[in-house]
């Protein structure tokens, strides 16, 4: 090859590797990242985890390496939801992009250190990254191993975000990689309108349309979330006695100012048969809406409903689908819908209903 030619070449392959570097330079964030594992729950409650972990990213100005979700197996946040949309709150990147492009510069395996919450007095041999399901199959399926920890005992607030850049600053730990979400459950109310920003991806909301044709050929829909399996009937079965308004999602329906109801009753927990006929009925006599899309996680209620409500020539579609998700999408989606206040399944779909002004109500409430 000409030696003229050769020298071209060579010129313009650093040229095009300098500059690639520089590209990659300008992506990392001198202020480092934040990622948690989703452990916690099923999808409501990892919902509500995430959204205060996205709150923590922000006030302490790192940027959120996106967790997956959680099922038996992670699922990339992109698959249900938009990242994009997450960016016009904060800085954002997907865990597997962070793992393929940016870990192997900013956080190579033997630097790779866990970080748990613990009690002052709790030895840190306790704080075991990937001990248990679903944290270690977790971390396994991003392929991070820990090859130390540390422990800690600050909180998520505005207040402890000096201490932690004292004690984690970004030059020194340019990743947090925190063994639970940095956040409350339930979630505190200032951060429920972060779900905002939370918006479907466009497989789900194709998933959506599709049923909406087919199940309602496009006409209105109320939608209702029947949470009623075994594992709920349990955790209801003695909530009177615990006189609270504070559990599990319940903080939803019963704030301070709800002067309706002190404490979680047994009927807003696991409404009756009755209850939820007597307030179906109301909402379609109000709305003169006849398609019923029911969600549930066991009993759908159909015959019962179809003959109490025979009057009223309704239409009672229940789909069951594999994936429950596509239920909280139909019912984030519906005209109407009636869910169950401590239910965290429920309190997802409130949250994205309240964004778009959308009517909701909840079972053992008089409507
Ligand atoms: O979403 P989630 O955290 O809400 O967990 P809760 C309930 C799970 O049950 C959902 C299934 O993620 C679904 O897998 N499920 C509930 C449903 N309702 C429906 C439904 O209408 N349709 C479909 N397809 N699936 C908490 C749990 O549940 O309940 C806690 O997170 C604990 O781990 C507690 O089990 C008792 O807040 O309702």
């Amino acid at each position: 090859m000409n030696f003229y030619l050769f020298g071209i070449i060579i010129i313009s392959l650093s040229f095009v590797i300098q500059v690639k570097t520089e590209q990659e330079l300008q992506d990392i964030d001198p202020n480092g990242y934040i990622i948690f594992c989703l452990c916690m729950g099923r999808f409501g409650n990892q919902a509500e985890h995430f959204l205060g972990g996205l709150a923590f990213a922000k006030l302490i100005n790192r940027t959120l390496i996106v967790p997956p979700w959680r099922t038996f197996k992670n699922i990339p946040y992109s698959e249900w939801f938009q990242i994009e949309s997450l960016r016009s709150y904060h800085r954002v990147i997907d865990a597997q992009d962070f793992m393929e492009n940016l870990a192997s510069q900013i956080w190579p395996p033997e630097s790779r250190i866990g970080f748990c919450w613990l009690p002052v007095d709790r030895p840190k041999s306790e704080c075991q990254m990937k001990e248990g399901n679903p944290f270690e199959s977790f971390w396994n399926e991003l392929n991070v191993s820990f090859v130390d920890t540390i422990t800690y005992q600050l909180n998520y607030d505005e207040y402890s975000i000096h201490q932690w850049q004292q004690l984690f600053p970004a030059d020194h730990y340019p990743v947090l990689a925190l063994k639970g979400a940095p956040a409350s459950f339930p979630m505190l109310a200032q951060y429920r309108q972060l779900q905002k920003y939370m918006n479907w991806s466009e497989q789900i909301m194709n998933e959506v349309r599709q049923h909406q044709k087919q199940l309602f050929n496009n006409k209105p829909y109320i939608g209702i979330h029947l949470r009623n399996n075994i594992d709920w009937e349990r955790s209801c079965a003695d909530v009177e006695s615990f006189k609270t308004r504070s559990y599990m999602a319940s903080p939803q329906c019963l704030d301070l100012s709800s002067s309706t109801h002190t404490y979680v009753t047994h009927k807003i927990c696991y409404p009756s048969d009755d209850e939820i006929l007597r307030l179906l009925k109301n909402i379609i006599l109000r709305t003169r809406i006849h398609n019923i899309y029911v969600a549930t996680d066991k009993r759908p209620m159909i015959k019962e409903i179809e003959e109490h409500l025979a009057a009223q020539h309704v239409h009672v579609k229940h789909l069951d689908p594999w994936l429950p998700v596509i239920d909280v999408a139909m019912l984030t989606h519906a005209n109407y819908f009636i869910g169950n206040c401590v239910s965290s399944f429920t309190s997802f779909v409130k949250r994205a209903r309240d964004v778009y002004d959308l009517p909701s109500a909840f079972w053992g409430f008089s409507n």
